[in-house]
């Protein structure tokens, strides 16, 4: 159905300085998400409150040695989890191997990420379009790896206000954004009510960052 969509999904790599590796994730799928529920149980997914008071429609949690949050007070990566107060969930080892894989895959050596946000959708939920900023280092990938029910992604330009297109996002695809992808504005549609067989009406994707 979203492969219909006007945006071919095999347009993102030409102009985008994204990749997009289709089901490169799925053979871990079950071992991933696993490991989500690992992390989970010990950093439970919250919605985080925006700068601006407002309840994100998306849950998130993180694993590895700093994780994202978002609070009253603004966007940043910290090394504790501030609903117990103590370390994140250290990062899975198929986490990081699967980052790095993904990244080599598309010429980014070495990729070591610090930080693996883990965001979940339950139907209705969306991320609006945003840039991601809070890293430091901006010459390092985001690699992104989809699970669960299928997504649109909203694929934006350098500023706000240019042209957005869609592309659906699928369980186990892997998405290496860098170079002049890297700032580039992007966020997730309303996620439809749909189901998956691992995951039930859920979405999960988890993004792995160097954050420092
Ligand atoms: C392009 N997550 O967590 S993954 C985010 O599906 C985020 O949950 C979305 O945007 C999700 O910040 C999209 C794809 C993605 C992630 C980071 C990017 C695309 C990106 C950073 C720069 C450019
Ligand atoms: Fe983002």
């Amino acid at each position: 159905m979203g492969d219909l969509l006007a945006f071919d999904r095999r347009d993102l790599q030409l102009d985008s300085g994204a990749a997009l590796l289709s089901g490169f994730a799925l053979q871990f799928d079950r071992a991933l998400l696993d490991a989500v529920a690992a992390i989970a149980s010990a950093a439970p997914f919250r919605h985080l409150e925006t700068p601006g008071g407002r309840r994100m429609s998306v849950a998130m949690t993180n694993a590895g040695r700093l994780g994202w949050i978002s609070d009253r007070r603004g966007y940043r990566y910290g090394d504790t989890d501030p609903l117990g107060g103590v370390a994140w969930p250290a990062m899975p080892a198929l986490f990081r191997q699967l980052a790095s894989d993904a990244a080599a895959a598309v010429g980014f050596d070495r990729f070591e990420p610090e930080a693996c946000l883990v965001n979940r959708y339950e139907p209705g939920a969306k991320l609006s379009l945003h840039q991601d900023r809070d890293e430091r280092n901006l010459d390092q990938p985001i690699v992104s790896v989809s699970l669960g029910v299928d997504a649109i992604f909203l694929w934006g330009g350098q500023m706000r206000g240019d042209r957005v297109r869609r592309f659906t996002l699928h369980h186990g695809d892997v998405v290496v954004w860098g170079g002049p992808a890297r700032l580039t504005y992007h966020g997730v549609d309303t996620l439809v009510r749909a189901a998956h067989p691992l995951t039930g009406e859920l979405r999960y994707n988890l993004t792995f960052r160097r954050a420092a």
